[in-house]
């Protein structure tokens, strides 16, 4: 018997994970209004043994409320900021229009404390993406201001759960609160602020209730500072659906599935591995691997063979880019520990490195430090250019580079074209490594493009992309 996701949840109660990404039902044309306050909060993130942490969250959660849409609803949600310091709210990953971006201090001025923004768009594309603060960012999407934002397809692939896993990496102290470094020097010239608990929705070590045959989509979104994800899920056998909130035509990993720090994965799993066991989903990115999540496989089967539903989505909706037609662009990151960077522009002037370390940068595009949200924009061309995109890491970290209000086409690695092209919005870069993408640069505005590890952001690994 194939039974849809809140049938399933009707007849299993719900359950602890269903409680923390409840599912919203709506209409297609319509309008889903929402009110969203970014405001601190107490949260036991690491289980009962140890305090509650106080955090900052939009309605005082985190993850914060999750929005659901319907592909063809319009999100209308005011924002209000609870908080003593100033905010803003980025959607992450959707082709929005440029007034709605919520990058304070280039698309909006900030939201003032006790005041509100009202933001509204009609998201383009179906698929899993998230919002987050977008000012002082490496701060307060540490201290949790951040949610899921899914964009539910009209007809999406059967599964008996559609679960949001929301990960995120806090660096905490002993009695569970947020070590309050958010300005270390050593984080935004390394590897950024890698943390001490990995959490899924909100939960260190948590454990995720399964049945043997039961089908899910797993919609993964990193929220992390800076940490990176090789996810390894076996015995369990995965297949990619989207990436980056887009669809790809799906295939079954041989290795660990990559997540980048804003990046998004989503998976279709079949649960088949022997009733009663425990399946450890563990990480592998960095030196010391860890267990991020636990899969507790109940004892009564769902069923016996997998559903024989298609798992494919329908394609992605993005205008194609002509590279016999595209204007060309190079971005060579550099600068960091490690790197080959000596002297780089700021503020319009030839700088050593050590005085640009003395002013709390770290990092360069093209050479120039993106220290002012006010700088001349690196790329700026035409509405409707088609744009051929090479990002060239001369650094010794990886960099998810975010590009807002537009997806690129991911066509090779280090001039090897990937099997399969495919959208994305937060590439990680590797050290040595050049990507070639292509896009049409199809939406008019100033558009940040930065890294997403955020104390690299903050330390100038970013700058401007303008369409006009
Ligand atoms: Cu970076």
């Amino acid at each position: 018997m194939i039974m849809h996701r809140r049938q399933f949840l009707q007849l299993t109660g719900g359950g602890a994970v269903a409680a923390l990404c409840p599912s919203v039902a709506a209409d297609i044309g319509s309008i889903k209004r929402l009110a969203i306050r970014a405001q601190s909060g107490r949260v036991h993130i690491v289980g009962p043994d140890f305090p509650a942490t106080a955090i900052w969250g939009y309605d005082g959660q985190v993850p914060g409320t999750s929005i659901r849409l319907v592909h063809g609803q319009a999100l209308e949600a005011s924002v209000h900021n609870d908080l003593d310091v100033p905010t803003s709210v980025h959607w992450h990953g959707i082709r929005l229009p440029n007034a709605m971006d919520g990058v304070a201090g280039v698309t909006q001025p900030a939201i003032a404390p006790g005041d509100s923004f009202d933001y509204r768009f009609t998201p383009p594309d179906a698929g899993t993406f998230w919002y987050h603060s977008h000012i002082n960012a490496h701060e307060q999407v540490g201290r949790g201001l951040y949610g899921p934002l899914v964009i539910e397809e009209k007809e999406p692939p059967v599964v008996d759960r559609d679960l949001v896993l929301m990960i995120d990496d806090w660096r905490l102290l002993d009695d569970a609160s947020i070590k309050e470094d958010f300005e270390s020097g050593h984080d935004r010239s390394h590897a950024g602020r890698i943390g001490n608990a990995p959490t899924v929705n909100g939960r260190f070590r948590d454990v995720l209730e399964v049945r043997y045959g039961e089908r899910l989509r797993l919609r993964l979104i990193n929220a992390s500072n800076a940490r990176n994800f090789a996810l390894d899920f076996a015995p369990l056998k995965p297949d990619v659906i989207a990436i980056d909130g887009q669809p790809i035509t799906p295939y079954r990993p041989d290795d660990a599935i990559v997540i980048a720090a804003g990046g998004r994965v989503d998976l279709i799993v079949d649960i088949f591995a022997d009733p009663g066991s425990m399946l450890e989903v563990s990480d592998s990115f960095y030196r010391r691997p860890f267990s991020l999540i636990k899969f507790a496989v109940g004892d009564e089967p769902l069923r016996q063979s997998p559903l024989e539903t298609a798992i494919a989505l329908n394609p992605a909706q993005l205008p194609e880019p002509d590279l016999s037609n595209a204007k060309s662009y190079e971005v060579v990151l550099d600068g960091g520990a490690m790197g080959g960077l000596e002297r780089a522009m700021m503020d319009g002037k030839w700088m050593n490195l050590f005085d640009i370390a003395r002013q709390g940068y770290a990092w360069a595009l093209n050479d120039i430090v993106g220290n002012r949200l006010d700088m001349p924009p690196l790329i700026d061309v035409p509405l409707g250019t088609h744009i051929s995109l090479t990002i060239d890491n001369r650094t010794a970290f990886p960099h998810p580079m975010h590009l807002h209000g537009h997806h690129i086409k991911l066509l090779s690695i280090d001039d090897h074209p990937v099997p399969q092209p495919h959208w994305v919005d937060s590439p990680l870069v590797m050290p040595r490594q050049k990507l070639q993408f292509a896009f049409v640069a199809d939406n008019p505005g100033k558009w940040l493009f930065h890294c997403h590890i955020l104390e690299h952001h903050a330390a100038g690994m970013g700058s401007i992309v303008r369409v006009s």
